[in-house]
């Protein structure tokens, strides 16, 4: 199948949906608010136009997404696997969205991989390889793939935007920018956030629902990462928080109890990067961000077989807790002055 560019998206698109089909809707392993919002919004939109449409993802969503609307209508693998297998064996057209590796969609890639149907990607993420694709959506400048979604609705007018997909793509911008802290590329993202706010649930509920359901471990994990594991490598303006699985466990682990924790270091005024590095059971994940210029898209992709975006990326390490600490020490010092370039 032959590749193709932005610029003739919606002569494919259109094509695809205008008759009805079974379409298959996936985001990426350990998802976030993008990934469940832009799926939850394009499945309504989808559905609206008479498809027959299942969402799919690897695992479970943290429980601050769970009153998201619609949201309990996705096929989790962990829970339903069968059902997943089978959405995915029967669908007529699969969409990929928020990541663009099949690779980080998890459990789920061997099903995809199997398909012949076509794909289309819409994502934000960097080196999309569009050869896999019939058509494709991807901007690297935009807050999330939320904001991509609300741009595709647009084209087919205002009214496309019902209250549930407002407050859906609310959420996923809402969450990718810190609430609106950061992955700002242009005004047309408020521009946007404006059109979703007219129409959403209220702005604050939105936002409360999101941000102040923490658990009382869930805090308290947040205040002992800083207090007793957070250290400061000032000569690399590097901020690092290590967490062991005893650590977690101490405080109950639930997924999604870490989201988060990775971004207080940055509000030091002298820390530039700051990385959380978290034991699980089969691997170390790391997670990276940054301030100002300096990518750690980059540092991750050459050093830990991850990648994102310029201010936030993630990694994987395969080896024991305390030398993921070490090998991220030892690749510091090559990214020194930059680091401390003010
Ligand atoms: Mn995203």
């Amino acid at each position: 199948m032959e590749a193709m560019q932005e610029d003739n998206f919606f002569e494919r698109f259109d094509a695809i949906i205008q008759a009805p089909k079974r379409m298959v809707l996936a985001c990426h392993v350990n998802p976030d608010g993008d990934a469940i919002g832009s799926v939850l919004a394009m499945a309504e939109f989808l559905n609206s136009r008479g498809h027959d449409v299942k969402m799919v993802v690897a695992n479970d969503f943290p429980g601050f997404l769970h009153w998201m609307p619609g949201s309990e209508e996705f096929l989790v693998f962990e829970k339903d696997g069968d059902a997943c297998q089978t959405a995915i064996a029967e669908a007529e057209c699969i969409v990929m969205l928020d990541f663009n590796n099949l690779a980080r969609s998890g459990i789920l890639h061997n099903e995809i991989g199997k398909t012949r149907c076509p794909r289309i990607l819409i994502d934000h993420h960097r080196d999309a390889d569009l050869s896999q694709f019939y058509c494709a959506m991807t901007k690297i400048n935009v807050s999330s793939a939320s904001e991509i979604v609300a741009e595709i609705l647009l084209h087919y007018g205002k009214e496309q935007f019902t209250p549930d997909i407002c407050t859906n793509l609310l959420v996923g911008i809402m969450t990718d920018t810190g609430s609106f802290a950061h992955s700002i590329y242009h005004p047309r993202t408020f521009d946007i956030v404006s059109l979703l706010v007219e129409k959403s649930m209220p702005y604050t509920l939105v936002h409360q629902l999101v941000y102040d359901t923490m658990s009382e471990n869930r805090l308290r994990l947040l205040g002992f990462s800083i207090n007793n594991r957070m250290e400061i490598l000032e000569d690399c303006s590097t901020a690092i928080i290590a967490l062991s699985l005893s650590d977690l466990n101490k405080f109950d682990y639930q997924p999604g109890d870490t989201e988060g924790v990775v971004n207080f270091p940055l509000s030091m005024e002298k820390i530039t990067m700051s990385v959380l590095v978290t034991e699980r059971q089969d691997q170390i994940r790391l997670s990276f961000r940054s301030k100002g210029d300096f990518s750690v898209h980059e540092l991750a992709q050459k050093h830990f077989k991850g990648g994102g975006h310029t201010n936030a990326a993630g990694g994987t390490l395969t080896c024991s807790f305390d030398e993921a600490v070490a090998k991220l020490k030892a690749v510091l010092p090559e990214y020194k002055d930059l680091l401390n370039k003010k």
